[in-house]
């Protein structure tokens, strides 16, 4: 009921709309319609009422609920079933919880996380509606060894959703996407599976949207950046969160469906901020210096190392750092 008035005064936005009025047109009483105009400005949303004459929206708040990202949204599953929190520990740590229960597509966003997550138990800033932090809850059929794909698959949705807006940025194989060398976003592909069977995938993405200087500790702010510090203004964090839905579902189904991931392998081959670079690969403690010269159609990188060798790199098992600038 509370959506379907949203909706209403969304639709009117020029008018007052009389409780009476709205109430024969969703068949409820005008107390009710009170009481429901109250949660929305509990909300955070802007109600102007005016006795005798009604109610008239005239803010909608800053806000990742599917109400208000669902106008941007074209997908058939994928953020369809949205989990909102205002703060959370870990959307992660959420989505692992619920996965079981919850079907495929749904994605659990928190305005804020007390701990988000990064990889190896390292954590990720999260402030209160600075940013995207999400995670998207996965059931491919496919083999466990297959999931590493996945994160690409977030990479390229966040790096051409970005695009859309008239953002470029690169990505930093396999799960991180940068702009002027600097990180505004990174992935976290977790899963649970049984011998060769997923249970489910979770995949979080964490991106540093309308993040000010301040927001970064002293040591991040030399290799962290926000959209809004690269691009000098707000971004509207709804249109980025559906795009990147948008766009993951897109590339999603031919994956599920065929193994299908040419277009993702392309993109994040045109736009590798490794490719061709000076990189430092730490795999079980051990550090070896060679050059980034592919990613190949399984999704590895292949790089050459100092002694020659060229190996294909698989996501899962190492560690990579750019040797130039703070990629
Ligand atoms: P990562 O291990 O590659 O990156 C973590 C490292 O990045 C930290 O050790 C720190 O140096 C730096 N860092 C921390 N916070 C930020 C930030 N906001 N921006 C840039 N650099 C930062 C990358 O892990 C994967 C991160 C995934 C985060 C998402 S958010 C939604 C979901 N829920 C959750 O708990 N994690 C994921």
């Amino acid at each position: 009921m509370k959506d379907e008035i949203l909706i209403l005064l969304k639709n009117n936005k020029d008018e007052f709309l009389s409780g009476e009025k709205i109430g024969e047109k969703l068949g409820v009483s005008r107390a009710a319609i009170w009481k429901y105009i109250n949660v929305l400005k509990e909300e955070g949303y802007g109600i102007e009422s005016i006795p005798k004459q009604g109610y008239r929206i005239v803010s909608v708040p800053d806000v990742l609920t599917y109400e208000e990202i669902k106008e941007y949204l074209s997908t058939k599953f994928v953020g369809r079933n949205i989990c909102y929190f205002d703060t959370i520990s870990s959307t992660n740590m959420e989505a692992k919880r619920i996965a079981l229960k919850n079907p495929e597509g749904t994605v659990v966003i928190s305005e804020e996380q007390a701990k988000g997550k990064g990889r190896l138990d390292r954590n990720w800033v999260s402030p209160p509606k600075k940013g995207i932090w999400m995670s998207m809850i996965l059931k491919p059929e496919t083999e466990p060894t297959k999931v590493a794909k996945i994160t690409l698959l977030g990479a390229a949705a966040v790096n051409k959703a970005l695009e859309d807006m008239g953002i470029y940025s690169k990505i930093k194989w396999p799960n991180d996407i940068v702009i002027n060398g600097k990180k505004v976003c990174g992935i976290l592909t977790e899963m649970s599976c049984e011998l060769n069977m997923i249970n489910y995938v979770i995949m979080g993405i964490g991106i540093n949207v309308n993040m000010d200087r301040g927001d970064f500790s002293e040591n991040l702010i030399n290799k962290a950046t926000s959209l809004k510090i690269e691009q000098n203004k707000e971004i509207n964090r709804k249109e980025l969160l559906a795009g990147i839905l948008n766009r993951f579902e897109e590339f999603y189904i031919p994956f599920k469906e065929d193994n299908e991931i040419s277009e993702v392998i392309e993109i994040c081959k045109k736009n590798s901020a490794l490719i061709g670079k000076k990189v430092r690969v730490i795999k079980d403690g051990e550090t070896k210096t060679g050059k980034a010269l592919d990613i190949n159609n399984e999704g590895q990188l292949v790089v050459i190392f100092e002694d020659g060798s060229i190996e294909n790199i698989f996501s899962g098992e190492v560690s990579v750092r750019g040797l130039e600038g703070y990629v």
